[in-house]
């Protein structure tokens, strides 16, 4: 019989020696030989004793790849336990009420179809995992939790469909989900649209694979935290070949073989093709990834072919099929899935005479009938049970389909089969046929369009089987549920420190905000659950401070020796650490931030993350994944730390980051915040608390993003009667104008609030104009508000004058001058709801590493340039004379960069 597996590589995967004797026999004769003819003569022997494993179809100890033929040989195929007849036949409804959802949403009053080619040919590997693997949410183990490949969920809706969990009114609302409210079903995977059924949002290709190892990951850490059990709990990620392209889906791996992750199990669905063409026409993708993940310290198991295969495998005494398996490129092997069984004998099976002769007894409709490994249940049956039950490594399975199976000629295989939506009439009655659904000739003539879907009975064998089994694993999948453990909110001693200021001496926000996050972790109620994300930037942050008391989550511990053993704040990783530091790695951090933001959900146990970064490789870099932990409405804290454009200085134009507020206003899901002050900062924080956990706001599926800096200020106390509520909407007034003067209203956020005052201070003293000072704690929230305000007639709600215009409207008046560390568009939001005159300030273009006074001199965002621009809105209004503005611009020197003194020397991260 066939055997793949090679001794040395069996005892590689599993730690421990399956025959311990025997291994010590031959290690006594390498070291005879040793000692009797030196190592170079044992080298050689062992190079040719290796050379000879590979000779007889064995992999070499140390490959990264084996033969193109299935890892789990047929001998060792498992027993399949499931009733086979029964699952063909509701699979074969399956595939028919998959398909014709997505034919239907082609009637041409709707015209929005969607994909059927890969769902088709991936449908046996999904209900390999329905029948007998993934577990549902009341299942003692607390479920598993699955990625589905996003442009598949035709296929997940068709089964639920059957399920009973959904109606032909759903399946009808495919992609209407506003025009067929309450039916409408999304496009893809999107729990933010259908937050009863999808969990994890996986159509942006690479994120799933990022995010399946964290939420992996993340349920090791839950469980050595003490929070929840979960050593049961898979995690299955189902994912495109073409997808494994991005440099997301492969560039984490490491994580999970570093971290042992046996609980992650990766199903790559190998259909040879992609979008446009083949993923690897002159090579294979297979071999490719095989390598790939081995290299990386994972289990790999290949499913290439299927039953058919075994008996011509099994009489290959000379390896001539095996070698013509390993020689065809996939570009071929796609071709022949799109010809015929006498073309596969010519132009596969005829480039050997062995191998011509293997099958010269098969009529040409068996060898069409050799199947791939992925439409064969048992063998994919074999490969999921031995990735369940492998453990030390994470699994993933390689499994060979046809892109479109069952689909007929004019989809199986083509090039342009994935986004063929509809099938023709013909299609449709040959497919009906091959499935052999129960519907007529005349209902699919009836209209082509809305070819009837197919649902037994109750009470049908077949169906009451289906129910069972899921009912046996726990009930259905997907489900999303949102119940989740209630958790006491922080009291407010955490927020006491930051409230009282910084007293005489300077700090930083970022600073203010690390004593906060210092109190929260202490906290009795809660401080347990929340998980400090911090890519390699602790210390730059004073986080660092952190390390000996919370620790740093390592599933290995601390084995060696640290150097700092002997200091204070010394590095300490431990299996419970509450650290989570993911290297140099954002993109893992924000999949981190993921699992940990939606445990409340995932887990009915809220994590409640606080990620923090760089601010310029946060909704930049790694956008895209905040896009999509919004979408599976991830709860937490984002913290872009050495923020604004002149503030980081040293770092240069990579990392001076003008704009993160613009990005961030751009995600719905975000919350973002600009504050000035630590004051400040504590009630965004105590608010976010209050808004994700409190049980009382409407939508606390929300991220708050706060912009913090490094440039030390005097931070003052919190000013008795402070405006608590402006603080949370917006804008909060700092300094009244004082004394007689023309009127002006300055606005500034963060870093500028302080060279607004002092702008203040410089007008009354030298022009006679007395500016009232607001510190803006967020220019989207207010925007967001007027944006409200001003669609009310169009939504039929009632008119009201915008939270900013009635804020700016108690104030003192005259031209408002709205400043910030970052580019004009950000304080722009807010321009069209000025009731006053709107000139901005900003940082508009690339950084530079000079100076922070001559950064801000040269953007004009310093004192003087708020001075002049505030004398310039006067003189624009006619109440100062023409010429002002000018005339203050030259006394300051403002075109003289040297000339600037806004902001402390130093700066760098
Ligand atoms: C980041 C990203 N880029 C592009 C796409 C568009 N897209 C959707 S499916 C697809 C092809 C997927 O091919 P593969 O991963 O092999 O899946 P399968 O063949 O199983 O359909 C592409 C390019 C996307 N969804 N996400
Ligand atoms: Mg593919």
């Amino acid at each position: 019989m066939l055997q793949q597996h090679s001794a040395p590589e069996r005892a590689a995967a599993h730690p421990v020696d399956p025959d311990g004797e025997e291994t010590a026999e031959w290690i006594e004769s390498i070291d005879g030989l040793l000692a009797a003819r030196g190592s170079e003569r044992a080298a050689a022997i062992v190079a040719q004793l290796s050379e000879r494993i590979g000779a007889t179809r064995q992999a070499p100890a140390g490959a990264l790849t084996t033969d193109y033929v299935n890892t789990i040989p047929a001998s060792a195929d498992a027993h399949y336990p499931g009733d086979e007849a029964a699952e063909r036949r509701y699979r074969a409804w399956i595939r028919w009420n998959a398909a014709v959802m997505v034919h239907r949403a082609q009637r041409p009053e709707i015209g929005v179809g969607g994909h059927i080619a890969t769902y088709a040919g991936a449908a046996t590997i999904y209900e390999t995992g329905f029948n007998h693997f993934f577990r549902g949410k009341d299942h003692p183990s607390g479920g598993d939790q699955v990625f589905f490949q996003g442009h598949a969920s035709p296929g997940m809706y068709a089964r639920s469909f059957v399920e009973g969990r959904l109606t032909e009114a759903h399946m009808d609302g495919f992609r209407q989900e506003r025009s067929r409210e309450g039916f409408g079903l999304p496009s893809y995977p999107h729990p933010r649209l259908l937050p009863d059924y999808w969990e994890y949002p996986t159509v942006s290709m690479g994120l799933g694979p990022m995010n399946a190892i964290y939420q992996a990951q993340s349920n090791r850490y839950l469980a050595a935290r003490g929070i929840k059990e979960t050593s049961e709990q898979q995690v299955w990620a189902f994912l495109g070949d073409g997808e494994m392209d991005e440099p997301e889906s492969r560039g984490m791996l490491q994580l999970a073989a570093n971290d042992g992750l046996d609980n992650l199990n990766f199903v790559i669905n190998c259909n040879l093709q992609r979008l446009d063409g083949p993923v690897r026409g002159n090579g294979k993708i297979v071999q490719e990834l095989e390598g790939f993940f081995r290299g990386a310290g994972w289990n790999v198991i290949k499913v290439l072919w299927g039953r058919e295969w075994d008996e011509l495998l099994a009489v290959d005494h000379d390896r001539a099929l095996v070698d013509l398996m390993n020689a065809t490129p996939d570009g071929d092997f796609q071709t022949y899935k799109a010809e015929s069984g006498g073309f596969v004998r010519d132009h596969f099976f005829g480039r050997d005479p062995r191998t011509a002769k293997l099958v010269a007894g098969h009529t040409d409709e068996q060898i069409w009938n050799l199947k791939r490994g992925g439409h064969d249940y048992r063998k994919l049956y074999s490969a999921f049970k031995a990735a369940s039950e492998h453990r030390g490594q994470p699994t993933v399975i390689l499994v060979k389909t046809v892109k479109g199976y069952k689909l007929g000629p004019s989809f199986e295989g083509r090039m342009a089969s994935h986004q063929m939506k509809k099938l023709t009439a013909k299609d449709l009655m040959d497919f009906r046929d091959l499935l052999r659904i129960p519907i007529s000739d005349a209902a699919l003539e009836r209209d082509v369009y809305q070819p009837p879907y197919y649902r037994p009975e109750p009470g049908s064998p077949e169906l009451e089987y289906m129910l069972e089994r899921r009912r046996a694993l726990g009930g259905p999948v997907p489900q999303r549920r949102s119940k989740y453990t209630q958790i006491p909110l922080p009291d407010d001693g955490a927020y006491a420190l930051a409230r009282k200021g910084s007293g005489k001496q300077q700090a930083a926000t970022t600073m203010a905000f690390a004593r906060i996050l210092r109190e929260l972790l202490r906290d009795t109620g809660m401080g347990h659950r929340i998980v400090p994300i911090i890519p390699d930037e602790a210390r730059t942050f004073g986080m660092d401070a952190y390390f000996p008391t919370a620790k740093i989550y390592n599933p290995k511990g601390h084995t060696y020796m640290s150097v700092d053993r002997e200091l204070l704040l010394a590095y300490k990783e431990s299996t419970s650490g509450q650290i989570l530091h993911v290297g140099i790695n954002e993109a893992g951090a924000v999949a981190a931030f993921t699992a940990a933001g939606t445990a409340y959900a995932t887990h009915g146990e809220p994590l409640i993350p606080v990620y923090v970064f760089y601010s310029m490789f946060g909704f930049q870099r790694t956008g895209d994944s905040f896009w999509a932990a919004g979408d599976q409405m991830a709860r937490g804290f984002v913290i872009g730390a050495t923020a604004g454009r002149t503030t980081l200085q040293g770092e240069g134009l990579q990392h001076g980051d003008g704009h993160s507020p613009l990005l961030a206003a751009t995600n719905p899901a975000v919350i973002s915040y600009d504050a000035a002050y630590g004051y400040e900062l504590a009630h965004i924080v105590r608010d976010g608390f209050e808004r994700m956990y409190g049980g009382e706001h409407p939508d606390p599926n929300v991220m708050y993003y706060l912009t913090v800096y490094n440039e030390p200020i005097a931070q003052p106390a919190e000013p008795e009667g402070v405006d608590a509520e402006g603080i949370l909407r917006g804008m909060h007034r700092v300094a009244r104008a004082e004394g007689e003067g023309h009127p002006a209203q300055l606005l500034a956020s963060g870093v500028a609030v302080p060279w607004a005052i002092e702008a203040q201070r410089l007008l009354a003293a030298d022009w006679g104009v007395a500016a009232d000072v607001w510190s803006v704690t967020s220019w989207s929230e207010l925007r967001r508000d007027a944006l409200l305000a001003d669609e009310a007639v169009l939504s039929g709600a009632e008119a009201r004058e915008p939270f900013v215009t009635q804020r700016l409207r108690e104030g003192s008046g005259g031209p408002v001058i709205a400043v910030s560390d970052y580019m004009r568009q950000v304080q722009d939001q807010i321009a069209q709801y000025s009731p006053t005159r709107f000139l901005s300030l900003g940082t508009d273009g690339f950084g530079f590493s000079d100076t922070r006074a001559a950064a801000r001199r040269f953007f004009r965002v310093d004192v003087e340039s708020i001075v002049v621009r505030a004398l310039e809105g006067l003189e624009l209004d006619g109440v100062l004379p023409q010429g002002t503005a000018r005339e203050a611009a030259e006394r300051y020197r403002l075109a003289d960069v040297t000339a600037g003194t806004t902001g402390s020397a130093g700066g760098d991260a």
